[in-house]
């Protein structure tokens, strides 16, 4: 450092301690964030693990990264070890949403302030948490619900529907079922004859859509897939039964990620219902507000529509994830 910055520096530094100002915040110490991932198991999750590391390294926040495989127990211990490292504050996608109290309750009490982002936790105290940013996974249900009614409106008979849960516990599952049954008990003819866990991926996805087709086979006319990972390998499994997807089962999928646009643009999957995985920024920008003091949303929602096959080629170029 030449002389006159140091003796800019050292007259600032008396000045800000006469003010009362703590030293640290003149030496912009990086703020550090301690980011809990559930895992890889989806092209969704791999565009919003991207999302968040990118714009941790756009705006400056040191972020200590951790995948849980899926795996609660493994959250539960990095979100622990943030905890012990001093991290400024705690962000996670929790991968259900029952058991998190013990954890959160020592993160209130080492005043490191907790953000949900992507999935909710349900916890009695909502003190718990300073804010959840993410998608609104029961309307995204209930999209791909009317988005159904409307296609089917002129159908004669059952409606037999397939439906390939998310993972069990998880707020998109939980969510989607609810709001796509919401819409769809409006008329009986929709039934949903089968429901099973496909856990978001596509080798689940197409191991339980070969069940469903040997259970139910020519019947079955219509699948709900609670993500498009499972949707993708569900259309594998059609098709070696012999089957032409969308046009012999229509096919409903949600988070139009790059893969379901491909499989749109193919005449394979009929439409898919908008799910954002692009938090990062949002994320960074709460982080540095919970810093500067601010107050922060107690919800944050993102904003999504709803890709019908038809869009599909129009639409593909502009898809960022
Ligand atoms: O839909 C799925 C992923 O929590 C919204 O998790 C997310 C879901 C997403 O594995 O593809």
């Amino acid at each position: 450092m030449t002389t006159s910055r140091r003796t800019i520096v050292t007259t600032l530094a008396a000045s800000a301690l006469a003010a009362g100002f703590p030293l640290s915040a003149l030496a912009q110490k990086k703020l550090v964030l301690g980011f809990s991932q559930i895992g890889a198991e989806s092209e969704w999750r791999t565009a919003n693990t991207e999302s968040i590391k990118a714009a941790a390294a756009a705006a400056g926040i040191e972020l200590k990264f951790s995948d849980a495989q899926q795996k609660q127990e493994n959250q539960i211990k990095a979100i622990r070890s943030f905890i012990a490292q001093k991290v400024d504050v705690i962000a996670f996608s929790p991968v259900v949403e029952s058991g998190w109290e013990p954890v959160l309750r020592e993160a209130k009490a080492a005043k490191i302030p907790v953000i949900l982002t992507d999935r909710a936790v349900n916890v009695k105290d909502d003190s718990l948490w300073v804010a959840f940013m993410g998608s609104d996974f029961l309307e995204e249900g209930r999209r791909a619900g009317r988005w159904l009614v409307e296609k089917m409106k002129d159908a004669k008979g059952d409606v037999n529907i397939v439906e390939l849960q998310g993972t069990v516990g998880s707020a998109p599952a939980i969510d989607r079922k609810k709001g796509f049954e919401e819409v769809i008990k409006a008329d009986p003819k929709f039934k949903i004859v089968r429901s099973q866990t496909g856990d978001f991926t596509r080798a689940k996805g197409k191991e339980v859509m070969e069940a469903f087709l040997k259970a139910e086979g020519k019947k079955i006319n219509v699948l709900y897939a609670h993500n498009d990972d499972m949707a993708i390998g569900a259309i594998q499994a059609i098709e070696e039964a012999g089957l032409k997807p969308a046009k012999d089962i229509t096919i409903i999928s949600i988070d139009a990620v790059k893969g379901a646009f491909e499989a749109m643009i193919a005449g394979k999957l009929n439409v898919t219902v908008e799910c954002s995985p692009l938090l990062g920024p949002q994320l960074m920008s709460a982080v540095k507000d919970l810093k500067a003091g601010k107050t922060l949303p107690k919800r944050i929602v993102t904003e999504e529509s709803v890709f019908p096959m038809e869009v599909a080629a129009k639409e593909f170029p502009n898809r960022k994830y």
